[in-house]
């Protein structure tokens, strides 16, 4: 509470009987209304000393084997950059990292406060990170309150969940799909390919645009990218004779891993090249075939880049 002289009007009267404990953000305000505050720092001084010696010299450097949550703090304060956000849950660690955390900044903590919610740190930490890309953002809690949001942590694969939920819905089947990183930071792309009727891609391209985590789906026909596929044969070794080798030279495929007992080629084409040299590898007592989705870029100059703030 402000100890502000409309809050407590006449001091020779104001609250009497109480001992008053003042903390203020404001140094105007100490010693305003409320005197002697010498006494009670004073007080706090000889308290803390006494905490450091009862409590914090054994969290810090304890005698029992194992680490100590004082400890784990401490050893993050060693790595942390000085405006790294501190998000914690709600338990004994939160007390814990706010007693050791060495805070060099100003807003650099994030807490449910008096809502005291366990689960909140996890989903709070993502949301700080995607508020901010270039802070580092640690994330301190119990195993309990891990367990309430660690779903949050297959974000990437509840994408991948809600989208095949959409072509199934639809009764769409995806006949390839690849993901990797994109350009950007933080920012992931995945290709699906699909054979179907324009207006039915359409409707597609909208419901994945309507999934939070996706930034922006963008649809393509075969001629508005460029793509590759990779295709690997595993070929018995036996089987490797002069024949061979020239059906390799003739379709620009190479051997990338020669085993005692197989070989491995490997093609990079579109689908038909692919489909080709698998169909002639199959005389070849072929023991296994592998090909990749597409691996895309789009014709289109337009990028990600104009979606993303
Ligand atoms: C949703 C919710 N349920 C129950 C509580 C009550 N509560 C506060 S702290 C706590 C234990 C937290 O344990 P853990 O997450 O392991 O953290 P620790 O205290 O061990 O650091 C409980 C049950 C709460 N704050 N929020």
């Amino acid at each position: 509470m402000r100890f502000d002289d409309r809050v407590t009007g006449d001091l020779k009267r104001y609250a009497k009987q109480a001992r008053v404990i003042h903390l203020e953000l404001d140094p105007a305000e100490i010693n305003k209304t409320q005197k002697n505050h010498d006494a009670w720092m004073a007080q706090f001084r000889e308290l803390e000393e006494q905490e450091k010696a009862a409590v914090m010299q054994h969290d810090l450097t304890p005698t029992k084997e194992g680490l100590t949550m004082g400890e784990v703090i401490n050893l993050v304060n060693q790595y942390k950059a000085d405006d790294a956000v501190l998000v914690t849950d709600v338990g004994q660690h939160q007390m814990i990292a706010w007693r050791y955390f060495n805070y060099k900044k100003t807003r650099t903590q994030v807490t449910s406060g008096g809502l005291g919610t366990m689960g909140f740190a996890l989903p709070a930490a993502l949301g700080a990170q995607l508020h901010d890309y270039s802070r580092q953002v640690i994330c301190v809690v119990g195993d309990g309150g891990i367990q309430m949001t660690i779903q949050e942590l297959e974000n990437f694969i509840g994408i991948l969940n809600r989208i095949t939920i959409i072509f199934t819905r639809r009764g769409i089947n995806i006949n390839a799909l690849t993901a990797s990183e994109s350009r950007l930071e933080g920012i992931h792309r995945i290709t699906i390919e699909v054979t179907s009727t324009e207006e039915a891609v359409i409707q597609l391209v909208n419901q994945i645009e309507k999934i939070i985590d996706v930034i922006k789906a963008f649809y393509h026909e075969d001629g508005g990218v460029v793509y590759q596929e990779i295709a690997l044969y595993k070929i018995p070794v036996t089987r490797l004779d002069g024949g061979l080798e020239k059906i390799i030279r003739q379709h620009g495929a190479r051997i990338i891993s020669a085993e005692p007992e197989f070989v491995v080629l490997e093609l990079t084409g579109h689908k038909e090249q692919t489909q080709e040299l698998l169909e002639i590898l199959k005389e070849y007592g072929l023991l296994e075939f592998a090909r990749s989705g597409r691996v895309a870029v789009a014709k289109r100059m337009l990028t990600i880049d104009s979606f993303v703030k």
